[in-house]
């Protein structure tokens, strides 16, 4: 196979003579969260009816749990949590239990809507075993896997029974994990500290055949695993509007083909976790990622699509994380501040290669972004790591600013080979601070440089 060097364009970098220590540009914050949508008009199932009780210490898991088994019987049920605390525990007698990843409130049936006051109101606050504070508790497992190495249970699972599970929706509530991020990024979690990810300690997550979820207007925080998962691959249709995502241990959001609009994803190991192998795009837009170690991370074979507009990214790690291949990659008018890369891909090799088949990099359009980064951290503005022979085909990089830091370069490229596919990889109308070094190969890259760069 014959690699050919395409052309590099480095064309009208325009160098400011003057720049602030911003990055400037449109101020992108996400607007206030002004609509609020009414929801379907189902009968209401209130769970003070039930017996649960928001005003005291005790727990409420046997009354929500019945008014839950009530709205699956027709579905079209809304079921409504009135102002106040919820708390709520997984039982040691649940068959469910004994699995390596437990929960409360099992959702079998479709169209149901869970409704609260708002999530500053309407708050279900997650227990452990025994309505203990799950911070200083959890269970040790017998998992040799490492993934589940201790448990908490989580709150919410859509469609366990395998059944189709269609249109669940959390509206004005607020699910409490009750124990925030630790820092520590252990998978499966540390069984003596506690700390680290425990996979088990989720706020939804979806099983086998449910899809269609909506999160409009909650605040999900204070988890240790993931708090919104759709398991990795599968499509399970989530769109997340108006809501916060904080504190966790694992990726905020891990699910695929989802929309997530004017949300703020702020303190997780990870912000999104995005697999997108099903005709379906991601799309991002005016939301703020904060305090996560990459903001989006995202593999998507050919006929997956992402797409991140209008979105704030500050003190982040990486803005975007692109591992072994992802294709139709949109990212424009985004504000990335406090950050090491804005752009940061890298080819895994092996992995996942014989389920998908395609790997590389092909069709990126990063466009009239804005980047800034601290005097601490700043290394590159797109970093390239790529193997022999992975392409990087039809990448459009243009009228992007850059604010000033300690930058290295704008584009940094490791190879670590002789293959080196890069071909129509246009760049061209950014602004960058002034000396600023527009394209650096790395000195330890092993292959010859690439074909020529015209700046
Ligand atoms: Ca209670």
């Amino acid at each position: 196979m014959r690699h050919r060097f395409g052309v590099l364009i480095f064309a009208g970098f325009t160098m400011a003579a003057c720049v602030s220590d911003d990055a400037g540009g449109p101020e992108a914050s996400p607007p206030p969260a002004a609509v609020v949508s009414v929801g379907p008009d189902y009968p209401v199932l209130n769970v003070v009816d039930f017996g649960a009780d928001g005003s005291d210490e005790e727990d409420d898991t046997d009354a929500i749990r019945e008014a839950i088994r009530e709205a699956e019987k027709t579905g079209k049920r809304t079921v409504y949590f009135p102002t106040g605390i919820y708390r709520v525990a997984p039982r040691e007698d649940d068959p469910q239990w004994r699995t390596p990843q437990p929960y409360v409130f099992a959702v079998d049936g479709s169209d149901i809507v869970f409704k609260g006051d708002g999530p500053d109101r309407s708050e279900i606050l997650f227990y452990t075993l025994e309505m203990r504070d799950p911070e200083r508790n959890w269970t040790v497992t017998d998992d040799r896997t490492g993934y589940f190495t201790i448990k908490r249970g989580g709150l919410f699972r859509l469609g366990p029974s395998g059944r189709p599970v269609r249109n669940i929706q959390f509206r004005s509530l607020r699910l409490n994990g009750n124990c925030g991020r630790s820092g520590s990024s252990k998978v499966g979690g540390d069984p003596r500290t506690g700390a680290g990810r425990d996979n088990s300690h989720k706020a939804i997550s979806t099983f086998k055949d449910a899809k269609d979820i909506l999160i409009e207007n909650c605040t999900l925080d204070r988890w240790r695993g993931e708090i919104v998962y759709g398991g990795g691959y599968r499509v399970d249709r989530t769109r997340i509007i108006n809501s916060r995502i904080a504190d966790c241990d694992g990726s905020a959001i891990s699910t695929a083909g989802c929309v997530i609009e004017n949300s703020e994803i702020e303190n997780c190991y990870n912000g999104i976790e995005n697999v997108g192998f099903h005709k379906r795009p991601t799309t991002i837009t005016g939301s703020g990622f904060r305090e996560c170690g990459n903001a989006v991370v995202y593999i998507g074979d050919r006929t997956g699509a992402l797409k991140v507009e209008k979105c704030v990214i500050t003190d982040c790690q990486r803005g975007f994380f692109f591992a072994n291949l992802a294709h139709h990659v949109y990212l424009r008018e985004n504000t990335v501040r406090d950050v090491e890369s804005m752009v940061f891909v890298i080819d895994h090799r092996a992995y996942l290669k014989e389920r998908v088949g395609h790997e590389g990099f092909s069709d990126f359009f990063i466009e009239n972004n804005s980047v800034s980064s601290p005097d601490r951290g700043g290394k590159t503005v797109i970093y390239w790591q790529l193997h022999r022979g992975v392409p990087l085909i039809n990448w459009w990089i243009t009228k992007n600013k850059v604010g000033k830091g300690r930058w290295q370069s704008f584009i940094h490229e490791y190879f670590g080979g002789p293959g080196h596919v890069l071909r129509s990889v246009v760049v061209h109308e950014n602004e960058l601070p002034e000396g600023m070094e527009g394209y650096r190969l790395d000195p330890l890259s092993t292959g010859s440089p690439p074909g020529p760069l015209v700046q």
